[in-house]
């Protein structure tokens, strides 16, 4: 890290190696570290516990491509880009790979607050072409809270689609449950709609999209045990590449996927959310 400077009583803004501007947070309950390419949250860990989110030991972290853990924005689309938007555009959308900017940061009782943002552009006009704010709220405490606001500050309707593309740490595959995530969900592996029976265990590659979460899914990982509490989201999404899937990337070593999880909220319907000018809708998920 360099050239590092003081902006709270327990946050720094530093570049890191490769000169992208990264946060660092550390205050009486947790550290965290968050990119401002992408308004990224790379890491977090409660003092005395276990890191909660995993970064790939091979991300890459120089603003060339997405970066592989921690907490990417899938925003204004999730996936593929959608037929709405025109096909063949970087898949979940530019908020993960723009340069936000940070607009704040504050200490209080509860953690750390900071407040990125970031508004349309020629370059996400020209993916994208519609007026927008858009504002992440981070709160770094007991806690991990995302608040991320979309602000339609155009003239017409915008629709969007996100995920808060959550990659918790797990010990190992075979150690951890899942319970919370409801019955109904696409395979996007089979492309076939299932229902859930009983908490999901991990024993091969999933990549799944959950219609009817309940509001806290529990992720329990031998004695531990972590809750993701989301809102306004549509769906939960439960991802893992296994084997072959790590070693198809080049971003993420081939056992890496035995100490991940992604569980994201998200907007995946179709129809998206769709925004009136000068309206805003957010979508939030914690981390506890
Ligand atoms: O959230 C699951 C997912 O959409 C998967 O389909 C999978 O490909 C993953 O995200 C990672 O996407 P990325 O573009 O970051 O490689």
């Amino acid at each position: 890290m360099q050239s590092i400077r003081p902006l709270t009583a327990h946050c720094k803004l530093a570049n890191n190696a490769t000169g992208l501007p990264v946060l660092t947070i550390n205050n009486d309950s947790a550290q965290a570290e968050i990119s401002l390419f992408g308004a990224h949250v790379l890491s977090y860990q409660r003092h005395g516990e276990p890191a909660s989110l995993w970064l790939s030991d091979k991300a890459v972290l120089d603003g060339s491509k997405p970066i592989r853990g921690g907490i990417p924005l899938c925003w204004p689309w999730f996936g593929p880009s959608p037929a709405r938007v025109g096909q063949g555009k970087p898949a979940h959308g530019f908020a993960r790979t723009t340069l936000w900017t940070l607009d704040g940061v504050s200490d209080h009782e509860d953690g750390t607050l900071v407040h990125l943002s970031l508004r349309d552009n020629e370059a996400t006009r020209s993916l994208w072409p519609h007026a927008f704010e858009l504002e992440l709220d981070v709160l770094v405490g007991k806690e991990l809270s995302l608040v991320l606001t979309t602000r339609n500050t155009g003239s017409s309707p915008i629709v969007y689609n996100a995920a808060l593309h959550t990659y918790l740490q797990i010990s190992a595959p075979e150690a951890v449950s899942v319970s919370g995530l409801g019955e109904p969900y696409l395979d996007k592996l089979s492309g076939q709609d299932e229902r859930q029976q009983g908490i999901l265990t991990l024993s091969g590659a999933m990549d799944r999209i959950y219609r009817q979460p309940e509001p806290v899914v529990r992720l329990k990982d031998g004695a531990r045990t972590t809750q993701v509490i989301s809102g306004n989201h549509d769906s939960v999404v439960v991802w893992t590449p296994w084997l072959e899937g790590a070693s198809a990337m080049a971003d993420m070593s081939d056992d890496g996927y035995r100490t991940m999880l992604c569980i994201e909220a998200a907007i995946t319907a179709d129809a998206g959310v769709t925004i009136a000018p000068d309206e805003e809708h957010s979508v939030s998920t914690v981390i506890l």
